[in-house]
Order: structure tokens, then sequence, then C-alpha cells
């Protein structure tokens, strides 16, 4: 079973993780995690941070000769803004004038924060509610990334819609229709996905995007969207229908709704199965190659609560970022008068980094469930039970029910 921590404030020294329960014995590299770093700072739409920051995983413990220790894996990664805010987030005696933050942001944990942790200064709660901290889940999300690559699992997303832009033609509908190319995986959504500033499938689309962001930026709104995250290679039977709490889409949508501005998640196809028939909505079952399978995937890889076998399909949608530049109403908690929100260096457009934490955070789940039913303490012992589960898999069907006239 694996946990893992986070700590950190958005311009504190730094942010740091401790993730704990992975098998020894695989390998894995600060380049490995820094790369899955870079690929969430990216995105046409980011505000100014991204400049200040190249995010870089060191490793502190858990690993060594490039491979894991079975121990907990402690990670930091430094703010470079830190610099500038000695004075204004020291841990220690407050040496300068900070002026107090007392207008809350609409859309922001800026008020919420203020009332449940009783603070004087919004920026106590504005450094931890964040999405800064998502950097720090990532450098996770590689860990249980790479550990899932030992059994050919891998996780890709791309973005789906950014503002009420949709693709003509969208990825989606082929994934649920289950017609997929043989040789499919997760991971090449996302390196198609990455070659787009904005990390869509559709170059239109694309275009219509950037020029929507452009027009934003200038108006200084902000804008959503919609992301689709895809895990390909998961066997039959992660997670289960035995009890609520061990059910693999209700880990997965608790993970994806826990990322920072994400209000709605849909597994396969959800939604619009709400609002079709029976008949138009589950996966026929069928034999093909000798093996059983379904002809389609609206259930998105997972049917009581327990792993298919299909890929895994979830679809996020995000906010827009609650920081305008063309502010909205609310009230100064020291005047207690109406005012115009406060403006804060913020992103425009986070979807696209959204999608790749979506990545990480669908990677952490997976990782779990692989180790609660075939977790050893070695990447090998784990890897044998893997392989003598999914090899007698078709077997034990067949055993139980075939009856050969
Ligand atoms: C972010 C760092 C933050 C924001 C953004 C994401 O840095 P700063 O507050 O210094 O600009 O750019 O955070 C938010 C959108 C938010 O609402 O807090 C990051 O590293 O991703």
């Amino acid at each position: 079973m694996i946990r893992f921590l986070t700590a950190g404030e958005s311009h504190g020294k730094a942010l740091s993780v401790i993730i704990e329960g992975f098998p020894s014995n695989f390998v894995l590299t600060e380049d490995y995690i820094n790369e899955q770093l870079r690929r969430r700072q990216l995105g046409y739409g980011r505000g100014g941070r991204m400049k200040i920051e190249t995010d870089t995983a060191e490793i502190l413990s858990g690993v060594r000769f490039k491979k894991t220790l079975g121990t907990p894996i402690a990670l930091k990664i430094t703010n470079n803004d830190w610099v500038n805010w000695t004075g204004k987030m020291t841990p220690g005696k407050k040496t300068t004038d900070v002026e107090k933050i007392t207008v809350p942001r609409p859309g922001h944990a800026d008020l919420v924060g203020v009332s449940k942790y009783n603070f004087n200064d919004i920026r106590n709660s504005i450094e931890r509610s964040s999405a800064r901290e998502t950097a720090a889940r990532v450098a996770a999300g590689s860990v249980a990334r790479r550990f899932l690559e030992e059994f050919g699992i891998t996780v890709g997303s791309f973005v789906e819609s950014i503002g009420s832009i949709y693709p003509g033609n969208n990825f989606l509908t082929k994934l649920l229709s289950n017609k997929l190319p043989k040789n499919f995986t997760g991971w090449q959504l996302s390196v198609k996905a990455d070659k787009s500033p904005v990390r869509v499938l559709d170059k239109k689309q694309e275009a219509q995007i950037i020029d929507l962001i452009k027009e934003i930026k200038k108006k200084g709104d902000t804008l959503g969207g919609t992301f689709v995250t895809v895990a390909t290679g998961i066997p039959v039977g992660l997670g289960s229908f035995v009890h609520y709490d061990r059910r693999l889409d209700t880990d997965i949508a608790s993970a994806i709704m826990s990322i920072n501005a994400v209000k709605g998640v849909e597994i396969g196809s959800g939604f619009t199965s709400a609002a079709s028939f029976g008949s138009e909505s589950h996966d026929e079952i069928v034999i093909r190659n000798d093996k059983i399978t379904r002809k389609s995937n609206r259930a998105g890889g997972i049917e009581g609560g327990i792993s298919t076998g299909l890929p895994v399909i979830v679809r996020g949608a995000m906010k827009p970022i609650a920081t305008l530049m063309s502010p909205i109403e609310t009230v100064d908690l020291a005047t207690r008068k109406k005012v115009m929100a406060r403006r804060e260096r913020s992103d425009f457009v986070a979807v696209p980094a959204c999608a790749v934490i979506a990545e990480s955070m669908l990677a952490l789940v997976l990782a779990k469930h692989m180790l609660i039913k075939f977790g050893g303490d070695s990447i090998e012992e784990t890897k044998d039970n893997f392989k003598m589960y999914v090899r007698k898999l078709d077997k034990r069907i067949k055993k139980n029910f075939y009856k050969r006239k």
C-alpha cells in the first residue's frame, strides 16, 4: 500500500514529498522525474511564475545506484522564487514590514482559509492552497509512473476543451468506442498532445484556442476546460466491489477531484450515459481471438469498481483560474466595503498543466491498486505475482465454466 505526503508553501523555500510503500529494485532517476516536472510547467497561457521556475527534484532518500531501496523516497523541489520572498515568508522572526492581504478573491481559498484557520492575513491561505503544490504531486506521480512501466502500464492525457472550444473530431469518442489502433498506449496520447502548446490533438482547435486565450488575456479574464486521462495495460481485477472504499473508481474520482480547481470528474461516458438508453450505454461482451473482451468501452475500463482490462478513461473539468486581472466584486475585510478583488500574478489558463497533474494522480491510484493486488517487497516478487495471475486468468474462466460439447 503506498502513501505520500507533500509539504511546502508556494513562495516558501521548497516543496517536498515523501512517498512510501514502493518495492525495491526498480530504476528511478532524477532525470526521469524532472521530465515529468517539465511537462507540468508547459502550456500557452501560464503566468510569470513559470518563467522563474525550472522545477527539478532532488532525490534525498530511498534510491541507491539508480534503484529503489523499498524505503521511503524523499524528494525536494526548490522554489527559485524564494529568494524574492525570504522576508515575507521567513519561518523565523519578522524583520521587514509586510503588507497584510485583506481582500479575498472569489473562487479562491482566500476567504474560507482565513475563516477556518483564524488568520489575519490572506497570504497565509494563499500559500498552501496554491496549485504550486501540484509540482510535488507530479514528482510523486513519476515514481508511480516508473513503477507501472515495469508492468507495461502507461498513463497519458490530452486537453479536450478550453473555454467552449471542443475538437471537431473528438478522440474521446474513439476511446469510448474501443476502436483503437492495435498497440495503442496511454503514453502515446501524451506524446502527441505535448507537441501542442495547449495539449490538444486537433490543429484547427489549437489555433482557435490560442486566439481565444490571446483575447481573454487582453480582457484580463481567465479560462477553464476539460481534459481526458487514459491508462492502458491494466489487468482485469484492480479494485473491488466488496466495499465502497475498495472500488477503483472511488479512488480515481477522489484523486482527480483533489486537483486544484477541478470541479467535475467522469469515468467513461458517465454523463452521456445518464441521458441514454441502457442498450446504448453498456459494452457488449464478445470473444475475439479466443479472449473475452467488450465491443466498446463506455464504462471507461471499470465495471463494479473493478478494472475490466480495457483502457481506464477519466475526464475532468477545471474551472477558470480564480485570479482575474479585470477583477469581480468582493469585500475588503478591513473596511467591510465593496471593492474589486485583488490582482495577483497568476495563470490565465492552466488546463494543459492540470491534465499532466491528472496523469500523475491516476498513476498513483493505479500503483496503489497494483500493489494491493500483486504487492511484494521487491519489484521481482511483484512481477512474479502479476505474471502468474495474468497468465492463468483466461484458463481459470474456461476451467470454471466451459463445457466443450
Ligand atoms: C503555480 C504557481 C503559482 C501560480 C499558479 C500555479 O505561482 P505564483 O502564485 O507565484 O504566480 O502561477 O497557481 C495558481 C494558479 C493558483 O491559483 O494558486 C505552479 O507552480 O503551478
